[in-house]
């Protein structure tokens, strides 16, 4: 019988073993840290496992992410030669998409500022702007910038892209790594970032970034605190260049009491939550996963423990 150990805590482990098992009725799910003989291990399923526990995967078949992210992983630990397959997972990607789409549409139709009228009992008007005259940048045009792209592009606004490689779904004029980072931020009014958290990528939402963008521009993180420097986010909305920010990830999380975002009125916050994988769908991507292995099928969305992603 394959076994497999499951370790999250963000998750609910009780959930995942019976929508793994009910899959598969042939795989033994054990549930960290009662998971007997490591040795006995051929597939894990991870969300930030302790190194203890990865160092005891070195003869695993797979190590299997809860989430699309792999950052959780220590890369220079990761057993070696056991490939790391991420989540890639219609629900999760379903989520994104509306996450994006809603914060874009709040920004864009200025309920950010309507929502502060209102607070002030203020009726006043305010411009409203064609989606296509809304330039709106995607950094990171893997699984989820793709989707947010076409279902931006389908409510009309002007999409541009920004990746590694620069290459784009149609409708999305790309630009591609570092020479073609300037020229995209200039001409993008709201900028999501869904880039993965890489040595290249840390911190990637800074002041010179901010200072490339239109005045007024909006900035939607979605994907890591770490890109993000948050002091200069703080001074860049003080200072009225950025006009305000949905974040959903922090450096610490969950975000500290009395940390100045709680608070900032062109903050707009929600608890890492912009998708969340389902264990229904997300055991459908692993079992499939598994299957592939007994069939001995090539994996699919391994990542490069090299790239970090
Ligand atoms: P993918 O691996 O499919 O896509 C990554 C994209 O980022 C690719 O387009 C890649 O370029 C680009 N990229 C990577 N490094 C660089 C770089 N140095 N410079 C420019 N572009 C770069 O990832 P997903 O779309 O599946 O997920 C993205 C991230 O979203 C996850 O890593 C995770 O951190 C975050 N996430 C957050 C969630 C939340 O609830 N907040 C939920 C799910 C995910 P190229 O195409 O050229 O390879
Ligand atoms: C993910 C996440 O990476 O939820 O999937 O952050």
């Amino acid at each position: 019988m394959p076994v497999l150990v499951f370790k999250s805590e963000a998750d609910n482990p009780g959930q995942w073993k019976r929508a793994l098992e009910r899959r598969m009725p042939e795989l033994e799910v054990r549930v960290w840290p009662d998971i007997g003989d490591p040795d006995e291990a051929e597939y894990a399923l991870l969300w930030k496992p302790p190194a203890e526990l990865l160092s005891a995967l070195a003869g695993a078949r797979a190590i299997f992410s809860v989430g699309a992210g792999i950052d959780h992983l220590p890369m220079d630990r990761l057993p070696p030669g056991v490939p790391v397959v991420r989540m890639v997972d219609p629900t999760l990607t379903e989520g994104m998409t509306e996450f994006v789409v809603f914060n874009v549409l709040r920004f864009h139709r200025n309920m950010h500022v309507y929502a502060q009228q209102q607070r002030e009992q203020r009726w006043r008007l305010l411009d409203q702007v064609r989606p296509a005259q809304r330039t709106v940048g995607i950094m990171g045009m893997g699984v989820l910038g793709c989707a947010a792209a076409r279902a931006l592009l389908g409510l009309g606004f002007d999409v541009r892209g920004w990746s590694r490689s620069g290459r784009m779904p149609d409708g999305v004029q790309g630009y591609g790594g570092d020479s073609g980072l300037a020229e995209f931020l200039g001409v993008s009014g709201i900028v999501i970032c869904l880039l993965p958290l890489t040595p290249a990528t840390r911190h990637i939402l800074r002041r010179e970034t901010f200072e490339r963008m239109p005045r007024g521009a909006f900035v939607i993180n979605a994907a890591r605190g770490g890109h993000l420097v948050e002091a200069d986010l703080l001074a860049a909305l003080d200072s009225g260049h950025i006009g305000a920010a949905a974040l959903d990830v922090f450096e610490t999380e969950p975000l500290p009491a009395g940390h100045p975002f709680w608070s900032h009125p062109k903050v707009f916050i929600t608890p890492h939550a912009a998708s969340l994988t389902n264990p229904e769908t997300g055991a459908g991507q692993v079992v499939e996963g598994i299957r592939r292995l007994q069939r001995g099928e090539k994996l699919h969305n391994v990542i490069d423990p090299r790239r970090g992603y």
